[in-house]
């Protein structure tokens, strides 16, 4: 493979070369440069943004997650199923009130995706990462593409931890491999030893960020502190979301949502890509473009029989 830098036609994201084996960086140091910050991300495939959210965004975020966790848990049987680890995701927070949403939207949020992804990048998913206790050991160490071909040289995928805590090795803070998405194809399928990973130190207010080809996973958390965060994870238009937001929003919030922000969860073409009861193209020039989609009331079924869409709102 050839180590000269390649430039991706649909993002103009350029890949740094390739590193001479897996080489493991060094965790870039926090900075409150943004430019900085997207530097950091190319050469070490991760960086850490300070002071993305004020101190009273993150005190008025964590408890509204301390609040949605207990409300959640108090569902009883209704609460969703979140496994035997004390590292516990809440999924789908788009529903969850507006300072999650809002993450999305972020002008931070926009500047990496966009960086990262192109400018059409979709919400992946929208979740909640808290522990309720200690964990022994790091969890899987894992690259969140990896279902895509572990051939491409660039970014489908980007997470977006916005830290609600700060993070340290002894909190569970993420083990990261930086660098390793410049690993040789031979490195990039089967994960490094865990034990070779660095763990982040990063306050809480931070945006810890890593391309979707780092290879990363949970520390252990031997304090058993909450270590609370927000992650907005992102993908390219052309990826399969994460959470089906079209099936799993609800109605309210995408009539409410900007244009942007719909266009995020899913309701605008990618080119010939996501349509909605095959969405009229006026000419086919157009789909080469991208055109801003809405439910219909029915669709068409046999025989021209209208089948009405149901329609989930909070209110
Ligand atoms: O919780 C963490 O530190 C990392 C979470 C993670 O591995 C992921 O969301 O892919």
């Amino acid at each position: 493979m050839s180590s000269d830098s390649i430039r991706e036609g649909q993002t103009g994201y350029v890949q740094a070369p390739e590193l001479d084996g897996p080489v493991i960086l060094d965790v870039p140091s926090p900075t409150a440069d943004l430019q900085r910050g997207l530097e950091d991300l190319n050469s070490h495939g991760c960086c850490i943004l300070l002071n993305a959210l004020d101190p009273n965004r993150v005190d008025e975020i964590r408890q509204l997650l301390d609040r949605q966790y207990a409300a959640e848990q108090a569902l009883g049987a209704l609460c969703p199923d979140r496994g035997n680890s004390n590292k516990q995701v809440l999924p789908n927070m788009v529903n969850k009130g507006s300072r999650f949403l809002d993450l999305i939207e972020d002008a931070t949020t926009e500047s990496i995706a966009s960086y990262l992804l192109g400018k059409n990048w979709l919400l992946s998913s929208l979740t909640a990462h808290l522990f309720i206790g200690t964990t022994t050991k790091a969890e899987l160490i894992h690259r969140d593409q990896g279902q895509i071909p572990a051939s491409i040289e660039f970014p489908a995928l980007c997470n977006l931890f916005y830290l609600l805590d700060d993070f340290t090795p002894q909190r569970g803070s993420t083990v990261v491999f930086p660098g390793s998405h410049r690993w040789p194809l031979s490195y990039r399928v089967h994960p490094p030893n865990p034990e070779l990973g660095q763990q982040i130190n990063a306050p809480a207010g931070s945006l810890f960020v890593f391309d979707g080809r780092l290879w990363h996973g949970t520390g252990a958390n031997l304090e058993g502190h909450p270590r609370r965060a927000i992650s907005v994870f992102c993908c390219a238009p052309w990826v399969r979301q994460q959470e089906n937001a079209c099936v799993s929003t609800a109605r309210d919030i995408f009539e409410q949502a900007s244009p942007k922000l719909r266009a995020r969860l899913g309701l605008r073409t990618y080119g010939t890509l996501g349509n909605i009861n095959g969405t009229r193209i006026e000419h086919q020039g157009a789909a080469f473009g991208s055109t801003d989609v809405e439910f219909p009331d029915a669709l068409i079924g046999e025989n021209g029989q209208l089948i009405p869409l149901p329609s989930a709102r909070r209110t």
